[in-house]
Order: structure tokens, then sequence, then C-alpha cells
């Protein structure tokens, strides 16, 4: 009686993270770049990329300052030295909604800085999508990535 009691607790205590774990799995989180997580300028986002679905995370900043900006954004991995190694694919949304792709940033290597620039006028937003340059092993809750946008 008491043993099952235990295992009845043990296993409400796996659903529970189970739960848990699926509410906060990536994939379904900023999948579509008109799902991006917006960032505002010197601020950070911590999240990290399911493995073998080829998970990605979209980015946003928007300059609404009213005057030209330069910007770094991209991502890079929490620790060095997870080897994690994240790529950026970039899209610039003008003022009136045009949408240019700009293209994937050449890879800078396992557990480096995924970074670009952008001078951008007033009303426009750049975009960008953090995705595993290795879709099967650059992931996992145990390789966390930050997201990041600050001025020049
Ligand atoms: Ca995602
Ligand atoms: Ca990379």
């Amino acid at each position: 009686m008491k043993l099952k009691k235990i295992l009845l607790t043990f296993v409400a205590a796996t659903s529970v993270f189970a739960f848990s774990q699926s509410a906060f799995a990536k994939a379904g989180l900023a999948d579509k770049f008109t799902e991006a997580i917006p960032l505002s300028l010197s601020s950070t986002f911590n999240m990290y990329l399911d493995t073998d679905i080829g998970d990605g995370d979209w980015y946003s900043y928007t300059n609404t300052s009213g005057q030209t900006q330069n910007i770094v954004y991209g991502a890079y991995p929490v620790s060095p030295s997870s080897g994690l190694n994240v790529d950026i694919t970039i899209l610039v949304q003008l003022f009136d909604g045009t949408i240019i792709p700009v293209g994937t940033q050449g890879d800078t290597g396992p557990g480096n800085v995924q970074t670009s620039v952008a001078s951008i006028v007033p009303g426009t937003k750049v975009l960008w999508r953090v995705f595993g340059h290795n879709p099967y092993t650059d992931g996992g809750s145990d390789k966390p990535y930050t997201a990041f946008v600050y001025q020049q």
C-alpha cells in the first residue's frame, strides 16, 4: 500500500515534469518570422533549440527611436565550452512592410558568437533566425544560446 502510494506520487511528479517540459519545448516557439520574439536594445534572451527536427527561433528588433541606428545582433552559446554552433539567417522588413531577405551569415564555428551589424532607418525591423549549424547535435536544453541586440 505504501509502495503504491509512492509510485503514484512518482507518476504524478513525472507527469508534471513532462508537462512543463512540453510547455517549454522550443519547437512551436518563434518558428516563423511572423512569430519573432521582439528584443529591445541592449537586451538578451536565453533559449535552446530542439534537436532532430530543424528547430529555429526568430527574433526581431524594430528601430522606434526616430533616428538611424547602428546595431549589432545575433546569438552566441551561453557556454562556449558546450561547443554549440548556432547560425543566423536574416531578413529586413522596411517600414512599408516590404521584406528583404539578407541571407545566412557565414559560419564562425562551434562555441563562437554568430553576429551581424546593420544601419537601420526609423521604422525598419531586423529579423534573425537562430538555428543549429548541425540540426542533430547543435541544440538541447544542456546547450542553451543567448540572442542579443546592442547599439554599436
Ligand atoms: Ca523554435
Ligand atoms: Ca555558426
